[in-house]
């Protein structure tokens, strides 16, 4: 299959070897009272790419490609949390901190599950990530490897966040990505826009990037 819309150039994938990554679309960035809002984000941006993000994903689930789904999340105890990703910053809310979804970025909490809109179904890996990127401390590669998979279209948030650092993981450790620009979204619009222009620089030197109607072309 080809997506001859992706910038730089055009992007063949196989769908057997191909995975859709939906990254961290968790009521903790996108509704209000999670992390996102916490840290002084207006979160009613995010929600903006639900629909796009969920037709993309229909159409994937339609295709028999695989999905996954990643949340950033901690352990109860925050023992996988490093004291300079705790103390960073100045939220109003810590993350391990009761908030009213629940405690901030921590497992099994209310905050921390994927919105209905795009909950995972039977078949589908969840990943769930201490880190922003979603290779660090997750396994996810070796999995990745034991399936075949050589090509990740990404979205989610947030796109310079841990959709970018995903993506540039991804990139050293040998896969083809590509971002789905219309399925991804920041806080900072100028900071989404740079992103995707940074990814398909010099060549695709951190990937491809294409709306996503060029991947449902493709599907079709
Ligand atoms: N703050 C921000 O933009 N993002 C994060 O903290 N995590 C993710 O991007 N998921």
């Amino acid at each position: 299959m080809r997506i001859e819309q992706a910038q730089p150039f055009p992007y063949d994938f196989d769908l057997q070897k191909t995975a859709l990554v939906l990254i961290d679309m968790q009521r903790d960035f996108i509704e209000p009272g999670g992390f996102g809002e916490t840290l002084g984000n207006d979160v009613s941006l995010l929600e903006a790419i639900v629909p796009t993000t969920k037709t993309v994903l229909d159409a994937w689930r339609e295709a028999g490609g695989l999905v996954i789904h990643t949340r950033e999340a901690h352990q109860p105890d925050l023992s996988d949390c490093p004291p300079a990703k705790l103390s960073r910053g100045n939220p109003t809310l810590r993350i391990g901190d009761e908030g009213p979804m629940g405690r901030i970025l921590v497992m099994g909490e209310p905050g921390n599950q994927i919105i209905d809109a795009l909950a995972p179904i039977a078949g589908e890996w969840v990943i769930d990530k201490p880190g922003k990127g979603m290779f660090y401390a997750t396994g996810l590669h070796e999995k990745l490897q034991a399936r075949g998979i050589t090509h990740l279209l990404f979205g989610g948030v947030t796109t310079e966040v841990c959709v970018q650092t995903s993506m540039r993981e991804a990139n050293d450790r040998g896969y083809d990505g590509l971002l789905l620009e219309d399925c991804t979204e920041s806080y900072f619009p100028a900071f989404k826009a740079a992103t995707i222009e940074m990814i398909r620089a010099q060549g695709a030197i951190v990937g491809w990037t294409a709306p996503s109607a060029a991947l449902r072309a493709a599907l079709n």
